[in-house]
């Protein structure tokens, strides 16, 4: 099957929902500059008597299936937009905007929808936007553009400013000063909420009448609206943990009784994360297990060679969400030499883990263009959107991402064809994590190769000072003629939105960080870097954060051997002065 060709949005048609083929066939052009109030004449109001329904927006550009389980996990059905008179006869509408603004509006423009919308607002009928959601209400957005939004809020969306080092995109768990009584947002004061974003609006004289919270990170931008009974948030409730479910709960407005009342935080800034990373694979017996390797070696070498079965994926993942993890990843480790999409387990792993995770979910292993036996080809957008749909929020590029910025080093020519290029401008870079699996090589001297190298801080093993990482592929059984540096620099130009950093020699030893790598890469790049591999103490964690700019530390083994539960990692950290997120208990 050939990939269906992309539409002038950016949004491949296979990635849209049920109303997007229907809406096509209108015939109705784009047009940038056209009002979202003209044809409203004939619309009107008609409120559902369906208490327990939920009106959803899902025009099908992205991963909108965490809003839906959040909203079902809450006890409320779903109605799907499928026509204007849907969002027009809605008790409650969520619009979990997603993907990128002009893929949006051109959307929204066609068949009336963006007129319905903006009848439904001006008649304050009970309305909570997320993210782009937020961002459309407003005149226009420079992502691609100028591109004019549906106009109700004064203010035009930009992106931050990475001139002096802020890392972009805004990912992760920051907090909100709330500006006004909101009646969805009290109990979030000082409590952290899951950003990931580039662009943002700046409060004005013109809009501060609208705003009832604003987030920090580089300058004050909002990170909520409210007005009567429209409300909007630049961040993710549904993604972050039991706050972001009191705030969707208030806003359902199921009774009080059941709504916890969530205790005053401390929280300040941007958190540093702690992710917990499951490496998946089929065991000897047929089996999808959680394995972890010593240096990528996962096999027991005992009791007949297996393959090291550490539990069942889904369950595991549900534990780490209650201990605390700032994310979960799975890393399908043996996805470079088998078809994902053939891995069907895979994804009823992603579905059921997303019907009770409330905190992002990352999903790497074989994200690449595949022809299979009978020589269907699949692209590796295909692959990536399948893994979308199925509940992940981000998609995470080991092998493939190696191999395209070899080539964009080699020819400096930027093709819009790789992987990370095609799914990072559909989904945004956000949603693209490039997982780097560098091996340390030893020189006495820089001049000794033609790559980045590192004044290591313990010498190697016949006194070598310095060393480069080399980055392989299938899983580190193939090295290749590019260093650590050169591929986060150029990955990082092709679209990558963060990079997850291993190292190959620190995996499984519980001997802490490879500080200098992740100094060196955390340093060499804007977008955030996630340090991972070596994990062994309470220690550990906070070394890499005071000595590196990681933005968040990853690790396996020693939650999987529940060595260290994940709070006590928290704690520690809090200790040490460092900002992370304590989840409500
Ligand atoms: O190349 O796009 O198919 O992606 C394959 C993905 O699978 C890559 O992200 C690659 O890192 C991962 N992978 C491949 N083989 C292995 C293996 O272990 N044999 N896992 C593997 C890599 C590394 C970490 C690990 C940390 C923390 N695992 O994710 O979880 O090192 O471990 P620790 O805390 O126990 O030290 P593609």
């Amino acid at each position: 099957m050939e990939a269906p060709p992309l539409s002038s949005s950016g949004v491949a048609s296979h990635l849209r929902s049920p109303l997007l083929p229907r809406l096509s066939n209108t015939g109705g052009t784009w047009n940038p500059r056209k009002p979202c109030s003209k044809s409203k004449k004939h619309l009107s109001i008609r409120a559902s008597s369906q208490d327990s329904t939920v009106t959803l927006l899902d025009y099908g550009a992205g991963n909108v299936r965490s809003v839906r389980n959040a909203i079902r996990y809450l006890g409320f059905d779903i109605k799907d937009v499928q026509k204007p008179e849907d969002i027009l006869s809605a008790n409650r509408l969520v619009f979990p905007g997603v993907g990128a603004f002009a893929a949006a509006m051109e959307v929204l423009n066609q068949n009336g929808m963006a007129d319905a919308l903006c009848m439904y607002i001006e008649k304050d009928r009970p309305f909570l936007g997320i993210c782009l959601g937020l961002q459309l209400l407003f005149e226009s957005s420079e992502e691609n553009g100028p591109v004019k939004g549906l106009g109700l809020i004064p203010g035009v969306v930009g992106r931050f400013d990475s001139s002096s080092g802020l890392r972009v995109p805004h990912i992760g768990w920051n907090t909100v000063q709330i500006t006004k009584d909101s009646g969805i947002l009290d109990d979030i004061e000082g409590q952290h909420v899951y950003f990931v974003h580039s662009y943002r609006v700046l409060p004005s004289d013109a809009n501060k009448d609208w705003i009832s919270s604003t987030c920090n990170y580089g300058e004050s931008f909002i990170s909520s609206i409210t007005r009567g009974n429209i409300h909007a948030v630049q961040f993710h409730p549904e993604k972050s943990g039991d706050v972001g479910l009191s705030i969707l709960r208030k806003f359902l407005n199921t009774s009080s009784s059941k709504t916890k009342k969530l205790a005053c935080g401390k929280a300040s800034k941007l958190a540093k994360r702690v992710i917990s990373c499951l490496d998946v694979r089929t065991n000897d017996k047929g089996d999808l297990v959680v394995t972890k390797g010593d240096q990528y070696d996962v096999r027991e070498h005992r009791d007949g060679d297996e393959v090291r079965n550490l539990g069942k994926p889904v369950e595991l993942a549900g534990q780490y969400y209650k201990d605390g993890a700032d994310e979960v990843s799975f890393l399908n480790i043996t996805g470079f030499r088998d078809f994902p999409l053939g891995d069907l387990p895979m994804l009823q792993v992603l579905r059921c883990t997303s019907e009770n995770v409330f905190v992002p979910l990352t999903v790497g292993g074989g994200i690449r263009d595949f022809t299979d036996g009978s020589g269907r080809h699949y692209s590796s957008l295909e692959v990536a959107s399948e893994y979308f749909r199925s509940g992940a929020d981000k998609i995470s590029i080991g092998s493939d991402a190696v191999l395209t910025a070899e080539e964009y080093l080699r020819t400096g020519v930027k093709t819009g064809k790789s992987s990370l290029e095609q799914i990072s401008r559909v989904y945004g870079n956000q949603a693209v994590v490039v997982s780097i699996d560098p091996r340390r090589m030893y020189v006495r001297s820089p001049d000794d190769v033609e790559f980045k190298t590192v004044k290591v801080t313990t010498p190697g093993p016949f006194g070598e000072e310095y060393a480069w990482y080399q980055c392989t592929v299938s899983g580190g059984r193939e090295g290749r003629p590019i260093g650590a540096y050169e591929l986060a620099k150029a990955v990082e130009e092709l679209g990558a939105g963060e990079i997850l950093l291993n190292c190959i020699d620190c995996d499984g030893q519980g001997q802490g960080f490879d500080i200098d790598l992740i100094k060196l890469i955390s340093e060499a790049v804007t977008i955030p870097v996630i340090a991972s591999s070596g994990a062994g103490a309470v220690e550990h964690f906070s070394e890499v954060f005071k000595k590196t700019s990681a933005s968040a530390a990853l690790a396996a083994g020693i939650f999987h051997r529940k060595e260290v539960p994940i709070l006590s990692v928290k704690e520690h950290l809090l200790q040490e002065g460092i900002e992370v997120r304590i989840p409500w208990t």
